[in-house]
């Protein structure tokens, strides 16, 4: 079992609305205040994505180019890009991400049915996502919305051998409507499913957050967090700041005798380069 517990923060994704959720960083300048307030917490990487002046999702290269650089610039935290987008996201665009220049990526494992809409991410997207990684040296996690999506990730380092950095990590998302339920039963099936040697985060949606915070550190797994996943900190308590998750998960991680991994040694844990 590994000694520490890789922490990653998913501040904002593309769902939550700042109307709605005003806490939500959608503005650079509040991307790195939580950036910052989240690395003192205990996270070693940031999963962003990134909205527009109307607060609204965007893949503009631009604006994540200039979002990588000043990220890498304020913080020693892991810079991981979303691939994913929004469900509305056109592929090309969702390919074009890598041009920012990221220390990583997400890489999400197939398609799958997201409330009323469907993550779309059908093969040829996935391999040709994979190989732009590999040219690159940009290190995917592999998201994990459902078991089917673990053969997919079998069939894809079959196919085209290791990533860039040389190991394999991925990120189970539970509880997504559409996908597999957030319960340690089906945390431990998944696990099951991963390739040999692959180490594994885990993230529950919504309520699910708890059960698979906790279904992952006692499964010996890493813990992802953040407004993109939970909205609320507790029964009729909105989430007030993303660093109050990460919070939480550093003291869950304390209390399970493996404390967070600073990003230096989650840069050789997971094979991601020093730009520092
Ligand atoms: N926003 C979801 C449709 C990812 O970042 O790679 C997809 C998502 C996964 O958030
Ligand atoms: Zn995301």
């Amino acid at each position: 079992m590994t000694p520490s517990t890789l922490i990653t923060v998913a501040p904002t994704g593309a769902e939550a609305r700042k109307d709605e959720a005003p806490a939500l960083p959608v503005t650079l300048e509040e991307l790195l205040v939580t950036a910052k307030q989240c690395e003192e917490a205990g996270a070693a990487v940031i999963h962003v994505h990134i909205r527009d002046q109307h607060a609204n999702p965007t893949l503009d290269l631009g604006r994540l180019t200039e979002t990588v650089q000043a990220l890498r610039e304020s913080t020693g935290l892991i810079v991981q890009l979303s691939t994913g987008g929004a469900v509305t996201d056109v592929f090309g665009d969702r390919l074009r991400v890598l041009e920012a220049g990221p220390d990583a990526c997400s890489l999400t494992c197939g398609t799958v049915n997201f409330g009323d809409e469907v993550f779309a991410n059908p093969w040829p997207f996935m391999r040709d996502l994979y190989q732009r990684t590999q040219q690159l040296g940009v290190v995917p996690e592999f998201e994990i919305f459902d078991l089917g999506h673990a053969a997919a990730l079998h069939r894809l380092l079959a196919e085209f051998g290791p990533p860039a950095g040389g190991h394999v990590h991925c990120d189970l998302v539970m509880g997504v409507p559409g996908g597999m339920p957030g319960d340690a039963a089906t945390l431990v099936a998944a696990v099951a499913a991963l390739p040999e040697g692959a180490t594994w985060s885990a993230t529950g949606i919504g309520r699910a957050t708890l059960p698979v915070m906790f279904a992952a550190l006692a499964a010996g797994g890493h813990l992802r967090v953040g407004m993109e996943d939970t909205l609320s900190f507790a029964r009729g308590r909105p989430v007030g700041a993303n660093a109050e998750l990460v919070e939480r998960a550093a003291a869950l991680a304390e209390h399970a005798q493996r404390p967070p991994m600073r990003p230096r040694q989650a840069r050789e844990f997971l094979g991601v380069r020093d730009h520092h």
